[in-house]
């Protein structure tokens, strides 16, 4: 089901990224937009109750009520946006997350460019750009620039899935093609809303040269961790509500099977120095070998929440320097 063709498996290794407009059925999504709207309605409830919110857009979908309570109240827009990314940034892991993660019709896909025995890496992220504000904007990074060198030169498999259809008004990406194989870019920190930054005079090609990401619902965009890739301003007046999720081939350095120490303790963490992003906890997805260590939902609760609370796992950044002060 789903596997790629030889074609579509040679153009991603050629091209450093593929688009797929049909991964999913479209109503295959619906159960994770309406978890999120849910927990967006949790969020919201929390904030009426403290006094703090009036105008609470019950009657908006989806797409529309966080940027319309957003534009209102700045603060409230991101407490709910914390809320639902958590202090890492991946911090929903609802069942039905967990179940689009590991969806038979998504990890077909995945086999076919990372193998049989599956990872999922530490690292997915749920990406409400609302219209207008310039937080959501990603600058030019390979996700390496994130990773520890002793992955750059594995497959960190990054699947791009817009919850609606994305596009350029909306925001979607640009992905710079072929420039995969170059390794690792300089970047640089403080890029836009504190994200790493390529700067333009240190991408391999022009910018101009970027291919407009665009992908309906239920499609879905593959890129390598060494594919330069940014997104742009949502002009639209929806928000543009997508996740990346990550996987990588068993052989990849990963943490699935280490727990976090809670105390902290300087020597308990540095095993974690042998995953590629040591912070999150990876998962097994798919095994053939090992069936046994493929984690159910309650596992990769567990998984998330023992990280997420040993809040500074010490592992040593790529000492990427802050973006230079340029004259006029
Ligand atoms: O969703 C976006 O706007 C950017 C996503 C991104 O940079 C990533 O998936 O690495």
């Amino acid at each position: 089901m789903g596997r790629l063709t030889r074609e579509q498996i040679q153009f991603f290794h050629t091209e450093g990224y593929l688009i797929l407009d049909d991964v999913f059925a479209p109503d295959d999504l619906q159960p994770l937009r309406h978890e999120m709207a849910q927990r967006i309605d949790r969020k919201v409830r929390d904030l009426v109750a403290a006094g703090q919110l009036h105008d609470d857009y019950p009657d908006e979908p989806f797409e529309r009520r966080l940027a319309c309570i957003y534009h209102d109240a700045r603060d409230n827009g991101e407490a709910i946006i914390r809320d639902l990314e958590g202090p890492a940034g991946g911090g929903h892991h609802g069942i039905e997350m967990f179940k689009i993660i590991t969806h038979p019709k998504l990890l077909a896909v995945v086999e076919s460019l990372v193998g049989p025995e599956i990872v999922g890496s530490s690292v997915y992220r749920i990406r409400p750009k609302i219209p207008g504000i310039g937080r959501g904007v990603v600058p030019w990074h390979q996700d390496s620039g994130y990773f520890m060198q002793l992955c750059d030169n594995q497959l960190i498999l990054t699947c791009w899935i817009p919850l609606v259809d994305a596009n350029a008004q909306n925001g979607c990406m640009q992905i710079l093609p072929r420039a995969h194989r170059q390794g690792v870019f300089t970047h640089h920190t403080g890029g836009n809303a504190g994200f790493l930054v390529i700067e333009d005079g240190d991408l391999p090609d022009s910018p101009q040269q970027a291919v407009t990401a665009e992908v309906p619902l239920g499609g879905a965009v593959f890129m390598t961790n060494l594919t330069p890739h940014c997104s742009t301003p949502n002009h639209s007046d929806i928000v543009r509500w997508s996740v990346d999720l990550r996987y990588q081939g068993a052989e990849a350095p990963n943490n699935v099977g280490l727990w976090p120490d809670a105390e902290e303790d300087e020597e308990a963490l540095e095993p974690f120095q042998v995953a590629c992003y040591p912070p999150e906890a990876d998962f097994m997805v798919q095994s053939r070998l090992h069936p046994d260590r493929v984690a159910d939902y309650a596992t990769f609760v567990q998984r998330r929440e023992a990280f997420e609370q040993v809040k500074a796992i010490a592992y040593p950044k790529r000492g990427w320097t802050p973006v230079p002060v340029h004259a006029d």
